[in-house]
């Protein structure tokens, strides 16, 4: 697959890039709420110089402008910044996409855009995002693999490393995961957990 690894934590500063990239961690995402102005283009900045370092990927979250201008290489929208964002200008910049899907409508829009992966959340409880939607636990994420075939898919919400074996079973390609390495009381070890699991699946996702 496209995508370099199978476990993606999320994070909210460059400083937890320095702390999960020396780990061994391939893919990350930048997901800041709180910063703007020159403060978050010096965050995202910074992330961008950490992420070429360690030979990672890594995905801003929302800011498609800063992503455009700082040179990222990925991006990922929700359904409504989707609708903000010059998709055609994204593509042109050569960055590639994830797109969050809540629901079949969502899923169904986001299709049109020829995502680089989908994402579908949450798959289990969350307190990290507010969010309208009910759980869609292990059983669509079998039914959005389906939909999505080749595409990769990424499962979001709630999921914890116990969980994880269901979810990559029930067919998510990767897992995104944001208070299971932050919140926990080592997170470098619990992204060594989440690595050396990764490494006991498949590299490659099976497609389809
Ligand atoms: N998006 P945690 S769930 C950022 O369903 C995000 O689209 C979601 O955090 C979605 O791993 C979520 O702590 C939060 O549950 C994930």
């Amino acid at each position: 697959m496209n995508l370099p690894h199978r476990f993606y934590p999320i994070v909210d500063r460059a400083d937890w890039l320095e702390r999960l990239l020396p780990q061994g961690v391939k893919l990350v995402q930048l997901r800041i709420k709180v910063l703007s102005g020159n403060e978050l283009r010096e965050e995202v900045q910074r992330s961008v110089l950490l992420a070429r370092q360690y030979q990672a990927a890594l995905v801003i979250n929302d800011y498609w402008e800063l992503a455009i201008d700082l040179g990222a290489d990925w991006l990922h929208l929700g359904q409504e910044d989707l609708e903000q964002a010059d998709v055609q200008a994204i593509r042109q910049a050569g960055i590639r996409l994830g797109i969050s899907t809540h629901s079949e409508d969502e899923l169904e829009n986001a299709l049109r855009y020829s995502p680089d992966y989908v994402a579908l959340g949450p798959v289990f409880p969350t307190q990290t995002k507010q969010m309208p939607w009910q759980p869609q636990g292990a059983e669509n994420v079998t039914r959005w693999k389906q939909r999505v075939g080749q595409i990769p898919l990424c499962a979001i919400g709630g999921i914890t490393l116990e969980r994880a074996p269901a979810i990559y079973a029930a067919g998510a390609d990767l897992i995104a995961v944001v208070s299971d390495v932050t919140a926990a009381d080592n997170p470098e070890q619990r992204t060594a957990d989440w690595l050396s699991l990764a490494a006991r699946l498949p590299a490659e996702v099976t497609h389809g």
